[in-house]
């Protein structure tokens, strides 16, 4: 029988509202729903391909065990979770909870489930040796909200939809489809900006197909974003445009910044940024002027050498110019389901309150940086990881050095993989569990509701019925922690008090502990039989989705500070200002390029290259040069040349290209599939080169220990 099913796209950040178009349990047919109340209408072809995802044959069904000749049978999952406890168990015996590691990868932000699991699987392990992609991606931003306003997720977001100038620094919306700034259609939405006369201005070292719609491509040299804001924050202050009063009424330590901006000053940091300090003056007094402005920054910023600061500039930008809060400006969102507040009631936020055991780098929000994943794998001693769970998550790929992580993992005594595929990093695994995967799963907006350019609270239902045996990643989570002798919440009494329930029929959700968020949240019925608010049966009814209406203005919600008050002295920034001066007077190397990142809008980090659709066409993992740096390394367009950088020497294919910076050159991450093309049989026809095996695992940022994927020197020759 066919039924159309309504749901939120789990693949990326812009959560689209897509319909599923379903027979006999299978996806027939994969649209855009337009009257989604976020998406209205917008799909990107990844969306329409999970139907691919979900009926791939090369994807794990049931569990699998690596017999001695590294291929992987088919077991029970009675055995499978019998066998992976019980190996868990044992080494944490043998050697300590820490001896246990676990790397949790980037689509767990898109589960509910998993991350509602989180603390009571952390808690059962008992182990500080947890990792994930967040210090390959938005841990410096973290730190700085952190630092800023007292919570790691209060995340300003641009009023996108209302400004008259926006700043995009570090970020291709046009391919991501937006970071930390869930808005569906940002093609439509920039459009729209430079139709009602507003201005774009886009800082990046590649003419991005971002920066080819934008009024202004700002080819900054990478690394030096934070040199270039601190930079505008200095104009601003040295012109008297900044309202001090205003400012001192809602921040402190602003006296401490103000005496560290005059080394910023344009003619002193022109040089080192790549842009001229008239066009630094230029930029500051447009952004200040504009009826309304906001500055936005993402991955190019936070995945370079000065990452938090840089994010921390960029609110300090905000602020200067009166934009934090301000219509048009840097708005906080209201959610229905606040990450901030389940935070705040579970605890589990904060930064550097433990430190690696080999490199003393801090974690943030629970997890240490994954540079140093390797290292604690192959360093003996006490806390020595042993053994290594991974849940949705490639590192072999996705964190830098990866070709040393790949070694490391081969060594260790047990591992085990939560994940549908058998990719570079799972073919390590003893045990690989694989869930019945998203699209049989339901799915709450978490972590996406926190950076909605929009107020909106969607449930979404499973769109297929799981094959008979299969379960939900958090089913999953949950069988292991309660084997483990833990329990959902991780919350010792509560534990218990669930357990006994259950022997009275009552079955622990992650859906129904949301529920309980939501009818005690802002918008909750509160148990009121009567109230207007909301519960999860009335977002079941609502299968577009409820608008809760646009981003409100003000930024005091947000602070969590016990004075109220923004702080803008936190001594781990004021110290990061001291790391970036002293780079500033470094020379650079004239024969080095700076390696940088990309995306691609059919490309998903480092897994959807199984589907036919997304990878045929022309070679997309291919080097951009400029035609002057090819020129010195006496290389050709279309050739294979030789890329170097500290830790790796390699081939990759060139292609010329005049949108790259001089001296800049540009590599998508996430391929690299040689290793897994036993398993992935589509991918394997087109493997690629992985940038991480070029990215270096020693180099990181100085506040939170972030890699370093962003403006990482590498030198080119031709092969000869
Ligand atoms: N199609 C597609 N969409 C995705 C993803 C995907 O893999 N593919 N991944 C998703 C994920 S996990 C994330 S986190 C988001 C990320 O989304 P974005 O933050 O938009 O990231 P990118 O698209 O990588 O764009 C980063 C830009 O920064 C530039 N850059 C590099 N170094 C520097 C620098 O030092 N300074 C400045 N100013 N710019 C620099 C790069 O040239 C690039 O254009 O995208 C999400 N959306
Ligand atoms: N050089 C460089 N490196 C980067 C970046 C960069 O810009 N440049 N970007 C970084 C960023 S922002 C990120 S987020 C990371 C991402 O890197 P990782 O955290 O390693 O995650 P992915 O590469 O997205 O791999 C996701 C894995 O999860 C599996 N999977 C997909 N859906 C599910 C699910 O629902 N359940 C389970 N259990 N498994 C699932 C997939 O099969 C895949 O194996 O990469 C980072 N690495
Ligand atoms: S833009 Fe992102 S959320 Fe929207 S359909 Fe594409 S992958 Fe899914
Ligand atoms: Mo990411």
């Amino acid at each position: 029988m066919a039924k159309t099913v309504h749901r939120t796209c789990t693949l990326c950040e812009a959560c689209c509202g897509l319909s599923f178009e379903v027979e006999d349990n299978r996806v027939v047919a994969v649209r855009p729903d337009p009257d989604d109340v976020l998406s209205r209408g917008h799909v990107c072809p990844k969306g329409v391909a999970m139907s691919a995802v979900h009926h791939d044959p090369d994807r794990l069904r049931t569990p699998v065990r690596r017999d001695d000749a590294g291929r992987f049978q088919p077991i029970s999952w009675d055995e499978a979770l019998a066998l992976v406890v019980e190996r868990l168990v044992e080494v944490r015996r043998r050697h300590g909870a820490d001896a246990v590691g676990v790397y949790l990868g980037n689509p767990i932000v898109h589960n509910h489930g998993a991350l509602l699991l989180r603390k009571g699987l952390m808690t059962a392990l008992g182990t500080r040796n947890s990792f994930s992609a967040g210090s390959q991606d938005t841990s410096p931003r973290f730190a700085a909200s952190h630092y800023l306003y007292g919570s790691s997720f209060a995340i300003p977001v641009p009023d996108v939809d209302t400004t008259q100038y926006f700043l995009c620094i570090g970020a291709n919306p046009l391919v991501s489809n937006g970071s930390f700034l869930t808005a569906p259609d940002m093609r439509g939405r920039l459009r729209a900006l430079r139709e009602r006369g507003g201005r774009l201005v886009v800082v990046d070292p590649r003419r991005s197909e971002t920066a080819r719609e934008a009024d202004e491509h700002v080819a900054v040299r990478p690394g030096s974003d934070a040199a270039l804001l601190l930079s505008m924050v200095h104009v601003l202050a040295a012109r008297d445009r900044i309202d001090r009063a205003r400012l001192e009424r809602s921040a402190v330590g602003w006296e401490a910044v103000a005496a560290r901006l005059p080394t910023f000053a344009p003619e002193r940091v022109a040089d080192a940024v790549g842009v001229s300090a008239a066009t630094i003056e230029r930029l500051a007094l447009e952004f200040a002027g504009a009826p309304s402005s906001v500055a936005y920054s993402r991955i190019g910023v936070c995945n370079n050498a000065h990452g938090t600061l840089a994010s921390y500039a960029t609110d300090l930008l905000n602020l200067a110019a009166g934009r934090l809060g301000a219509p048009g400006g840097a708005l906080f969102s209201s959610p229905a389901i606040d990450i901030v507040e389940i935070l705040r009631r579970i605890g589990g936020d904060g930064h550097g309150r433990w430190r690696s055991r080999v490199r003393g780098l801090p974690e943030t929000l629970g997890d240490l940086p994954a540079a140093t994943l390797a290292e604690e794998i192959e360093t003996p001693g006490e806390g020595q990881i042993r053994a290594l769970l991974t849940f949705a998550g490639n590192p072999v790929l996705s964190t830098p050095n990866g070709r040393r992580l790949d070694r490391a993992l081969a060594g260790l005594e047990f591992m085990v993989s939560i994940d549908i595929y058998v990719n570079e990093t799972t073919r390590h695994a003893d045990v690989i569990l694989p869930p019945a995967w998203s699209l049989a799963e339901d799915h709450v907006d978490v972590i996406f509701a926190d950076v909605m350019a929009r107020n909106v609270a969607r449930w979404s239902p499973p769109v297929v019925e799981p094959e008979p045996g299969e379960r939900a990643d958090w089913e999953i989570l949950l069988d292991l922690t309660e084997r483990l002798g833990g329990g959902p919440a991780g919350i010792p009494w509560l534990d218990r008090v669930l357990r006994a329930a259950r022997r009275f029929g009552y079955r622990w959700t992650p859906t129904a502990t949301l529920d309980l968020v939501l009818r005690t949240g802002p918008y909750g019925d509160r148990f009121l039989p009567f109230s207007q608010g909301l519960n999860m049966r009335k977002l079941r009814r609502a299968p577009h989705g409820i608008d809760l209406g646009p981003l409100q203005p003000g930024f005091e919600r947000r602070v969590l500070h016990a004075d109220r008050r923004i702080h803008l002295d936190a001594p781990p920034l004021l110290a990061a200002i001291g790391v970036l001066e002293a780079e500033l007077a470094r020379r650079p190397d004239p024969e080095e390029l700076l390696l940088v990142g990309r995306r691609e809008v059919r490309t998903n980090n480092s897994w959807m290259h199984n589907v036919p659709a997304l990878v045929a066409g022309r070679e997309r993992c291919v080097l951009l040069v400029h035609p002057d740096d090819a020129a010195r390394a006496q290389v050709a367009d279309g050739e294979l040349a030789v890329l170097q950088s500290r830790v790796h020497e390699g081939s990759v294919r060139v292609r010329l290209s005049d949108e790259m910076r001089p001296g800049v050159v540009s590599l998508p991450h996430g391929w690299g599939h040689a290793s897994a093309a036993p398993w992935q049989r589509v991918a394997a026809t087109q493997p690629g080169v992985s940038a991480n095996d070029w990215t270096d695992d020693q180099w990181v940022e100085s506040v939170v220990g972030q890699s370093i994927l962003n403006g990482v020197p590498v030198r080119l020759r031709a092969l000869s």
